[in-house]
């Protein structure tokens, strides 16, 4: 159904490299055009470096709903949220998507400022919206330690956050804004078992409840969680599905989760 369908992806492939392809696309032309011969190595050199890093991937997210995309170290987990975001064209299929999208990257940057401009990044504040958030990202208790609570300056001269400290701002961040789709690249990097066992339960989970929603994980608990599953594997498809058909069609899936 169309009207409930909030992301589609038919037949995708992509590579990073593209540029190399279309640069030996134009000395093809030229030589064609000069009456010169082409020459063959244009061809070797083509196949040498276009590896493509998603192959044919297909794809729907009903409104909603959450995807859980899944691979191990390189198999394009990021790549895939580069490509929603039109970061990375692709070279075959389609694409398509209805509207605003929030994207939380693996590393968010910060600029000067308190950590409150952080998390709105431009967008007005709305009290009972940021205490949600602030809430569930299990930020809290952190501000609840500094002098100037949400006020203090990061960066030149305030204070520098810890790795999960900046991995759930980047998250708050992105769920602070109001989209039709979010993109959530490894939320979970630098946090202990516990916090994040409780925050994808408090913001993935509760808070984004009526989201349409992807979250790159690898982690067996989310993907029970999931209403969708993608699990890449060198950028194929190597199952897409919910975690019932998982089980049934992929009994070894577990070994692609490590790494
Ligand atoms: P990723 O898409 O980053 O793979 P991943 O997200 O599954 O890996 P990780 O879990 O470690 O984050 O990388 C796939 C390939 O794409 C890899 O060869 C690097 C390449 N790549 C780029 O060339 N440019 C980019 O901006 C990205 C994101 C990936």
């Amino acid at each position: 159904n169309r009207t409930t369908t909030e992301l589609e992806l038919v037949n995708v492939s992509a590579s990073w490299d593209e540029g190399i392809g279309e640069l030996f696309e134009k000395i093809k032309q030229e030589n064609k055009a000069n009456g010169q011969p082409n020459c063959d190595a244009s061809l070797f050199f083509t196949n040498l470096y276009i590896t493509p890093v998603l192959k044919n991937i297909s794809l729907y997210l009903e409104k909603g709903k959450m995807l859980a995309v899944a691979g191990s170290t390189g198999s394009g987990k990021s790549s895939l949220l580069m490509m929603i975001l039109g970061e990375l064209v692709p070279s075959e299929g389609k694409i398509r998507h209805s509207g605003r999208i929030s994207f939380s990257p693996q590393t968010p940057w910060i600029m000067p400022g308190t950590i409150r401009d952080a998390i709105l990044f431009g967008l007005t504040y709305d009290e009972y919206r940021y205490t949600s958030v602030i809430k569930a990202c299990q930020l809290e208790e952190d501000f609840a330690l500094l002098p100037e609570k949400d006020k203090t300056l990061l960066v030149e001269g305030g204070v520098t956050l810890s790795g999960g400290q900046r991995a759930r701002l980047g998250l708050a961040r992105a769920v602070y804004k109001d989209a039709d789709l979010y993109l959530l690249d490894a939320p979970f990097t630098h946090l202990d078992i516990v916090t994040e066992k409780e925050i994808f339960e408090k913001c993935v989970c509760k808070l984004m409840a009526s989201k349409t929603r992807i979250v790159v994980t690898s982690k067996l608990e989310h993907l029970k969680r999931a209403d969708k599953i993608l699990l890449l594997h060198n950028g194929d498809c190597y199952f897409y599905g919910t975690f019932s058909e998982l089980q049934a069609q992929r009994p070894d899936f577990s070994s692609l989760l490590l790494g």
